[in-house]
């Protein structure tokens, strides 16, 4: 049975950008600010090494009951039995992954259209990435999309969905009262000197009305 998850501060590593020395101190400071999501996203990393990290990780977002979603690896998911994958648009179909990996775990789907968002909700997707928001430096590659948009994937779906993309202390009032579920962030936290704080303010931000 899959768990209700609570989407409010979703945390994508990035061993580029962060504060730390390691994306283990990185994900516990996190969590200690009361990130609720954990992806582990690397970019560059071998699959033994993904392996390890991702194993070790597990441990921590397991003793806060937070869960681990794993980006891209199929593979890796399943091999340290994560409670999720997150999927782009260039990776496995999530009607594929979902056959790979079951009813039980968490499937998360980016999408920056109406029209991805369906096909996701039709793919079996459990959340949506919506987004980029804002540009920014840790993914240069993203498009920008508009709030408009936002709320139109939220009118046409009614699984939980959390924003990206430049979402910080500054940009966080936008996406309030838009129907999100949550705000999905980097830099706003792993490059920060104090992640716990960051996270706290952040996390606080976004819930209060
Ligand atoms: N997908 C769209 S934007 C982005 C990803 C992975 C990066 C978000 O990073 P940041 O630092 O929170 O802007
Ligand atoms: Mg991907």
């Amino acid at each position: 049975m899959k768990k209700k998850v609570d989407y409010t501060l979703y945390l994508c590593t990035d061993r580029s950008f962060m504060s730390t020395n390691t994306i283990e101190e990185s994900v516990e400071l996190a969590l200690e600010g009361g990130c609720t999501v954990v992806q582990l996203r690397e970019k560059d990393c071998s699959s033994k090494d993904f392996y390890d990290l991702a194993i070790r990780v597990k441990t921590i977002t397991h003793r806060y009951d937070v869960p681990l979603i794993i980006n891209d690896r199929v593979d890796i998911a399943l091999a340290v039995n994560a409670d999720g994958v997150h999927v782009g648009q260039s990776d496995l179909p999530a009607s594929v992954v979902r056959k790979i990996i079951g009813d039980d775990k968490i499937i998360g789907v980016s999408a920056s259209t109406k029209a991805l968002a369906l096909q996701a909700v039709a793919d079996g997707a459990d959340y949506l990435g919506v987004g980029a928001m804002y540009s920014t430096n840790t993914k240069t590659d993203a498009g920008v999309i508009t709030i408009d948009t936002v709320k139109e994937i939220r009118k046409a779906v009614d699984i939980p969905m959390v924003v990206i993309g430049g979402i910080n202390k500054n940009t966080v009032s936008n996406v309030k009262g838009i129907g999100v579920d949550g705000i999905c962030v980097i830099s706003a936290i792993v490059a920060q000197q104090n992640i716990t704080q960051a996270a706290k303010d952040l996390k606080e931000l976004f819930m209060k009305p």
